[in-house]
């Protein structure tokens, strides 16, 4: 007999076979009343001494909270049961018991902080309102995917373990390699720019990055997830910003019609932007934060998370949670900078998601003779990027693309606090395991 799930359950089934954890257990007496949970949800089983076998009904009986239960039974209807049905046991395998006291509440009665939560993820992953969070990335995920493949877009995979970082010393997780030393990768993203040389056109990847930087915010970890886009035979940055767009447009449209439930249950709107994303020049956005907030951030070429914050606030009273700041000045050797007929800085773009940088991006520059230069000013170290420079030489189209924060994503999405609560197992500065 196949199992299962406890949300195909129905009030008219005959004989079912399920499986889960003992998720709530009410005793009085000759009546045991026990709520078995899978990933899906929850149904009641109910032992009554004088319809059971005797062993059957001890069995129900000493059961504990979070075993793992094997039952067959009969559905009968119940009004009072959740979901208006129960399960009458016919035969009952304990396949695993918990031992006591539990690590951590998983009935949502207790609430605990995230350190601990985090401390004690497998248990804490067992709440059904953390569970789907988890299901709604997934469905980010497939969201985003479709959008991409649909758009002639093919899904790559690039190396992890790298010889140089994209983003630079400081924050590079080093690794032995053999006999030398290499790097986590910080981002794809020159692997992204080789696959246009290759020919890919576009591509896009999602997979882990890192930064070894020393933070400890709500919206910075050690590892994320990125979700990297990269497309070649652009005219410029603008249609890199419109991959970008067109990508999160559909995915909101995908996650109201897919993943209504869990937005129901987190209590979250989303709405489809109807208009297009603002873009304005990095110089404008200092002006607003000037004249509106009488903010000036300190570092020169950033915004800060103060300023995207205030911006946030400015855009999303004329009703835009999504906008761009294009143009940042003195950036990485590897985006178009200094174009006299642009009047903007660079062609590098943020984008901003209810006052959070979200992705950053655009176009790249493609000739060799002016990425060397730009990397002299830099003082960048040629021998580490030899690999990626030598792609540049025989035949690279103009190209751009961009990455985007899966993480951040979600957290954003969900109004969650903090980014952890959207990682199933965090990395941060002070935090290795579970
Ligand atoms: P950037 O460094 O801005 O750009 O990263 C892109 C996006 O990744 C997310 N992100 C992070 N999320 C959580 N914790 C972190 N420590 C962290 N660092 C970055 C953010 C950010 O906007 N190479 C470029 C992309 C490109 O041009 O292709 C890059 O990595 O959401």
């Amino acid at each position: 007999m196949d199992r299962k799930y406890s949300i195909d359950v129905k009030p008219d089934d005959d004989k079912v076979k399920i499986a889960g954890w003992v998720h709530e257990i009410r005793d009085i007496g000759k009546l045991v009343f026990v709520v078995v949970r899978d990933r899906e949800g929850e149904v009641q089983v109910t032992f009554k001494k004088d319809e059971l076998n005797e062993q059957l009904f001890e069995n129900g009986k000493s059961l504990g909270n979070e075993d793992v239960v094997e039952i067959v039974g009969n559905v009968e209807e119940n009004d009072q049961a959740p979901g208006g049905r129960e399960i009458k046991p016919e035969r009952m395998d304990i396949i695993g018991q918990a031992e006591s006291p539990l690590p951590l509440e998983v009935t949502g009665s207790v609430d605990s902080d995230l350190s601990t939560r985090l401390d004690k993820r497998f248990m804490d992953l067992r709440k059904k309102h953390v569970f789907d969070i988890f299901s709604f990335r997934d469905k980010v995920v497939t969201g985003l995917r479709e959008y991409y493949d649909d758009e002639g877009y093919i899904e790559i995979h690039t190396p992890i373990i790298s010889k140089g970082g994209a983003e630079g010393g400081a924050t590079l997780f080093p690794v032995i390699y053999y006999q030398e030393e290499a790097f986590l990768r910080q981002s794809p993203q020159l692997y992204k720019q080789m696959l246009m040389a290759a020919g890919f056109d576009r591509v896009y990847e999602i997979g882990p990055s890192f930064r070894a930087e020393n933070f400890g915010t709500s919206r910075h970890v050690s590892e994320f997830t990125q979700w990297d886009v990269e497309l070649s035979f652009i005219d410029d940055h603008n249609d890199v910003m419109d991959a970008l767009e067109g990508g999160l447009k559909h995915l909101i449209e995908y996650l109201n019609e897919h993943a209504s439930r869990e937005l129901e249950v987190m209590d979250v709107d989303l709405e489809v932007p109807e208009e297009d994303f603002p873009r304005i020049t990095f110089d404008r956005a200092i002006e607003i934060l000037d004249e509106e907030f009488d903010y000036q951030p300190d570092e020169e070429g950033d915004l800060d998370t103060k300023g995207e914050k205030l911006l946030g606030e400015y855009f999303e009273e004329k009703g835009h949670e999504f906008f761009f700041v294009v143009g940042y000045p003195g950036e990485k050797f590897y985006y178009m900078q200094d174009r006299e007929e642009d009047e903007m800085a660079s062609r590098k773009f943020d984008l901003i998601f209810r006052g959070q940088e979200l992705s950053s991006g655009g176009q790249r520059e493609h000739r060799l003779d002016v990425i060397l230069d730009a990397m002299d000013e830099e003082g960048v170290d040629k021998s580490n990027f030899s690999f990626y420079l030598e792609a540049f030489k025989f035949g690279m189209p103009p190209h751009g693309g961009f990455g985007m924060g899966l993480d951040r994503l979600v957290t954003k999405l969900l109004e969650l606090d903090n980014i952890k609560e959207g990682i199933l197992f965090p990395r941060d500065p002070s935090r290795l395991t579970p």
